[in-house]
């Protein structure tokens, strides 16, 4: 059969425009597809939640593909190493409570299993604004990552959706976004992004986990960006703290849509 080149064109515009359309409205928009962000998207979507997930670049992944200075190579402490097994990431033991795994094989499994969960992911896609309604976030303004690269004077596309998660790592985006464009106060201490701490792996992994919470109402933060709103210290490569961060906020607001559900 001769391929017609016509048709290779619609079947992308087709199943992409179906794709563009099923996430006009969904449970949980996660704005950052990093080992949080795409661990949070893979335990939403398993749970029976519709998720999308944006991602500013043209791959996923965020910070976890180098490593540590490029070597690519993670490492995870006793709990982090419990949710590599269950995305069937291999690692080695390589002092006590230290395990290294190939960072390649991080990335590629964990958007794997939350893709084939169900999450969709939307690569090349900036969030550049959020929908605010009753005091709360409603959802995103997104746009092509090309036209903000290329400062073109084109405007975005609204996105429902019932819950937000800001796991757009050190930048925490979303939660600059509410405090300068909504001028709210968010539920920090001091009701503002408190800025990151330099580098203390021990205290920045138990406090990313504690600091895995809503920041504003309807919009939960994960991974690094809970260090810098909070005023956590960072922790280098060691990506246990993502992962568990990323489950972390997947249970809490799954238990919030269930709530909606029953109300
Ligand atoms: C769309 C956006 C936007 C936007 C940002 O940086 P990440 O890998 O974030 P985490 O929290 O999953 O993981 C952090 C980890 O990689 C890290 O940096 C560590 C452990 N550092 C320790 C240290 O001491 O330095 O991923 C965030 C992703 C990126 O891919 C961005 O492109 C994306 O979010 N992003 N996507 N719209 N507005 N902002």
């Amino acid at each position: 059969m001769a391929i017609d080149d016509v048709k290779i064109s619609d079947a992308i515009i087709k199943t992409f425009s179906q794709k563009l359309h099923s996430i006009l409205e969904t449970d949980v928009a996660i704005v950052g597809g990093g080992p949080a962000g795409l661990c949070d998207s893979y335990y939403l979507a398993r749970d029976g939640h519709n998720v999308v997930l944006f991602e500013r670049k043209l791959s996923i992944g965020g910070g976890m593909w180098g490593g540590g200075i490029m070597f690519n190579q993670i490492v995870v402490q006793k709990e982090g190493k419990q949710l590599l097994d269950e995305f069937g990431i291999r690692s080695v033991e390589v002092d006590s409570g230290y395990y290294a795994a190939d960072s390649v094989e991080a990335v590629t499994a964990i958007g794997s299993a939350a893709c084939k969960a169900g999450a969709v992911i939307m690569n090349l896609f900036s969030v550049e604004d959020v929908l605010i309604r009753d005091e709360r976030i409603d959802g995103l303004v997104v746009n092509w990552s090309s036209v903000e690269i290329a400062g073109l004077h084109v405007d975005p596309i609204s996105v429902g959706s019932k819950f937000v998660i800001d796991a757009t790592g050190h930048a925490a985006e979303i939660a600059h976004i509410i405090e300068r464009k909504v001028g709210a106060k968010l539920l920090t201490p001091t009701g503002h992004v408190i800025g990151e701490r330099s580098m203390w792996a021990d205290v920045a992994e138990m406090l990313t986990l504690e600091n895995t919470k809503e920041i504003f109402p309807h919009v939960y933060v994960a991974g690094m960006a809970c260090n810098a709103v909070f005023g956590g210290p960072r922790m280098g490569p060691i990506f246990g703290g993502m992962l568990l961060s990323g489950k972390k906020v997947a249970e809490l607001v799954g238990k919030r849509l269930e709530g909606l559900t029953k109300t």
